[in-house]
């Protein structure tokens, strides 16, 4: 069999487990743990006047109540803002438990440890939680009034406020590009809250032995909810271990860290000095997590003849709900990559992120890309439009060239670098997205449309993630770090680099992800990261170990390490079928201690059993054992890019639309495996097809989620997916020694746009918010015929 897997569609290693339903997720884990439950505000926005536990501790199996007064000083202070920015002047984030006012309906107030969780929950009932309600600010419009503030002392509920600007190339801002150009054009665009809504919801199991405290979470970042409950909890980073079992999704939500549970269940087992267990609820998960994409942007642009953008101006209300755990990252990245594959003249950008009593928002996958490139697509429509020119042909008038990488948007990243595009081929993209879909040969008639959307995406952020390779004396390849799981078939890609790297069979190859045990640092999963970030790392580690295996080999066959090459597990010298040396056996030799793990290792190496050492490890210096450690910490963040296409057809009668073809050409550098690739995009069109078509978060007058269960919150079905046809364009990044750009947002990013390009060419009418329902679609229906 072939070791050079790297680029081959392998199957996914993980999923007989996970299909046979052999994961072992949070929930499966302490079965015999107490279980944590809470007692959430019903309010959206109130004071507490007193909580009188007494009726619940009547309750057979109660084993404690826990309110904000009871919480020693450092657990009991307010979370920690996680990206904070000088933009963010008010900044603010929830106590674990509330201490005086609730700020949105699910606020944990009081935390319940029982015998069970059936106890836990009738204790919860009997809590009497006396509130004072106050007026609850719910909607960008009514958030702006400033009239009832979410914070007492953060005026007008504005937490942020950052104007971007950057000029075109004759040094003209973007109200002057715009007022000099030939044509222009003004609009509002809203997009409603949507969520991550992963299948498993969040989740906590800790158990303290008096010196160690073991915490599993069902998180995207294991290593930072490890360093967070260290420090709340006092205790000394490898006194605690956290690991993520099998993670059932996160899409952005589990990246919040620490959530309060996670601070609170190890607090309380410690406490106790019991197990203790808490599993989110699906009505918990609605109400007490956090969502994303609410957002109202308004645009100007003025642009040429052919339909190039001379300068485009865009105001963004961002409702980030009542904390800000995550900082500003959402209305941030909109801002700063709305302007997608696209050469602007002048670009100024202005947003403000205000508070309402409702659910924080932090990022759902895609991250404020979604609401960017639905303004920017949306525009390119418009412009088309008036113009009367074809939607693809104005798109390619703006494009980037292919030799003009790297190419700087003059705007600044995330991570505070410089916003630089690395490479691609965006005109080869549209090329070959029209003849995917057919573009030209697309036959308008009422009720069907197309459309299509571009965007691009930074992905593999900083500052760093790491890999640890071991190969043991059996032969095997143990591959690890400390980014985590969630679904995305890490283990099998990761085992192909390896594999690839090493020269070994792909079965030899085990990968651990999430566990602090097998490596402590890492910074997590978020922003399409891990494979540009720990696929290098390991394969920087995997280099490391083989130039130590040809060393030491060398020795062996006489030969020099630079002849030598590893081929199915075995070193031998390049093109020469002669004598090798397997790895299990440079493994042996490698470790002073030389245990044999059967007899054909022993009788090569001349060792069997635990020989005492006869001689120091193989060369002056080394460390002993065939392994070796590596980070990867990019210069800046490599950009992927992407081209949807759809077809739908809206009923004439229900206003029903169905999705009948979506098309996608996608680069995300070197692919790893590209079955993998194309499984993300197929969840991330999904995904999108969801939020353009059927989920929103919606909230009453008075902050309530009146559909805060799957029984209202419409999710797509299989039904409503159509097959994905997907084809790769392959640029590699020159960033990162694999050539490597991140794939895991994409699928998501341009769909609202794409059905909205394809909705508005069927219906002959702009359509500028998302979601847009059968009901939505008739009014404007409606509206547009004058009725
Ligand atoms: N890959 C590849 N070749 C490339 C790039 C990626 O083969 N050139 C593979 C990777 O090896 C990995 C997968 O594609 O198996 C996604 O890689 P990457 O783009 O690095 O994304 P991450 O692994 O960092 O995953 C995070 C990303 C994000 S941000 C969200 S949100 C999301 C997503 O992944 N959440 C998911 N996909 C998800 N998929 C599942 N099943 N569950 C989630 O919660």
């Amino acid at each position: 069999m072939s070791t050079r897997l790297f680029g081959e569609p392998v199957r996914r290693r993980e999923d007989p487990r996970l299909l046979t339903g052999q994961g072992r997720y949070l929930d499966d884990l302490g079965r015999d743990a107490l279980a944590a439950a809470f007692v959430r505000s019903p309010h959206a926005s109130a004071r507490i006047r007193d909580v009188d536990v007494a009726p619940a501790l009547d309750v057979e199996g109660l084993v404690a109540v826990y309110t904000w007064e009871d919480l020693p000083e450092r657990i009991g202070r307010p979370l920690p803002l996680l990206i904070p920015h000088p933009a963010l002047t008010h900044g603010r984030t929830a106590h674990p438990l509330a201490r005086d006012v609730v700020r949105h309906v699910g606020e944990p107030v009081v935390m319940v440890v029982a015998s069970d969780r059936y106890a836990a929950e009738d204790a919860c009932a009997l809590i009497e939680v006396d509130y004072e309600p106050l007026t609850p600010v719910v909607g960008l419009e009514r958030a702006v009034r400033g009239d009832a503030l979410v914070h007492d002392d953060v005026p007008g509920n504005v937490g942020a406020h950052l104007v971007q600007e950057v000029p075109g190339a004759d040094g003209r801002g973007a109200a002057e590009a715009i007022e000099a150009a030939p044509h222009t054009l003004a609009f509002r665009l809203h997009i409603e809250r949507s969520a991550s809504t992963p299948l498993e919801g969040r989740g906590v199991h800790a158990r303290w032995d008096g010196r160690d405290l073991r915490v599993h979470s069902s998180t995207q970042t294991s290593t930072s909810v490890r360093m967070a409950v260290a420090a709340a909890l006092g205790l000394p980073l490898p006194n605690v271990e956290v690991i993520a079992p099998d993670v059932g999704g996160g899409f952005g939500v589990k990246i919040v860290h620490p959530w309060p549970e996670e601070i609170l269940v190890p607090w309380a087992a410690m406490t106790l000095g019991r197990e203790v267990k808490w599993t989110e609820d699906r009505r918990e998960h609605f109400i007490a997590s956090a969502h994303e994409r609410g957002q109202i942007q308004d645009v100007r642009v003025g642009f040429d003849d052919d339909g190039r953008v001379l300068g485009l101006d865009v105001t963004i209300l961002h409702d980030h709900g009542a904390y800000t755990p995550y900082g500003i990252i959402v209305p941030i990245v909109t801002s700063t990559q709305l302007l997608g594959p696209y050469k602007i003249g002048a670009y100024r950008v202005e947003f403000s992120s205000v508070y309402t009593n409702t659910l924080q928002v932090t990022p759902y996958r895609g991250a404020g890309r979604p609401q960017g490139v639905f303004c920017m697509e949306r525009t390119m429509d418009k412009i088309a439009r008036h113009l009367g020119k074809d939607r693809a042909e104005v798109r390619a008038a703006n494009l980037i060239g292919p030799d003009e990488f790297p190419y700087d948007q003059g705007m600044t990243f995330q991570d505070g670098r410089p916003l630089v595009y690395d490479s691609g081929d965006y005109p080869r993209m549209l090329r070959m997205l029209k003849e995917l879909i057919g573009w030209d040969d697309h036959v308008g008639r009422p009720g069907l449309g197309i459309g299509l959307g571009c965007y691009v995406e930074g992905t593999g952020v900083g500052p760093y993630e790491g890999g640890h390779v071991q190969v043991t004396s059996d032969g095997r390849v143990h591959v690890s770090t400390g980014l985590t799981s969630q679904g995305q078939g890490h283990e099998t890609a990761f085992a192909q680099i390896a594999a690839s790297e090493l020269g070994v069979p792909i079965e030899r190859v085990s990968v651990v992800t999430g566990d602090t045990r097998r490596f402590g640092y890492a910074v997590g999963t978020f922003a399409s990261r891990a494979a540009v970030m720990s696929g290098n790392a390991i394969a920087l580690a995997c280099r490391k170990v083989r130039e130590k295996a040809l060393r030491i080999a060398a020795d062996a066959l006489e030969a020099d390490p630079a002849d030598l090459e590893i081929v199915e597990g075995e070193v031998r010298v390049v093109g020469a079928p002669g004598p090798a040396v397997p790895l299990s056996t440079v493994a042996v030799l490698a470790n002073p201690l030389r245990y044999a793990f059967d007899e054909e290792t022993a009788k090569a190496t001349q060792f069997s059993g635990a020989a005492p050492p006869d001689r120091p490890p193989v060369a002056e210096g080394d460390e002993p054992g065939l392994e070796g450690r590596d980070y990867y910490s990019p210069v800046r963040s490599t950009f992927a890019a992407g081209m949807h296409a759809a077809v739908v057809e809206t009923d004439p009668d229900t206003a029903e639309i169905r999705v009948l073809r979506y098309a996608v050409v996608h680069d995300c550098g070197r692919l790893i495996n590209p079955m993998i690739v194309e499984g993300q995009i197929h969840g991330g069109v999904a995904q999108g097809i969801g939020g353009a078509l059927y989920e929103r978060m919606v909230y009453d007058e008075h902050g309530q989620l009146v559909n805060a269960s799957f029984m209202d919150f419409l999710m797509p079905y299989a039904t409503e997916i159509p097959r994905v046809e997907t084809a790769h364009l392959e640029t590699p990044s020159p960033l990162n020694p694999l050539g490597i750009k991140g794939a895991g947002e994409a699928g998501v990013i341009p769909v609202s746009a794409v059905i909205a390009s394809a909705v508005e060419d069927a219906e002959g009418f702009p359509i500028d918010r998302m979601p847009l329902s059968p009901s939505e679609l008739y009014h404007l229906r409606l509206r547009h015929a004058g009725q």
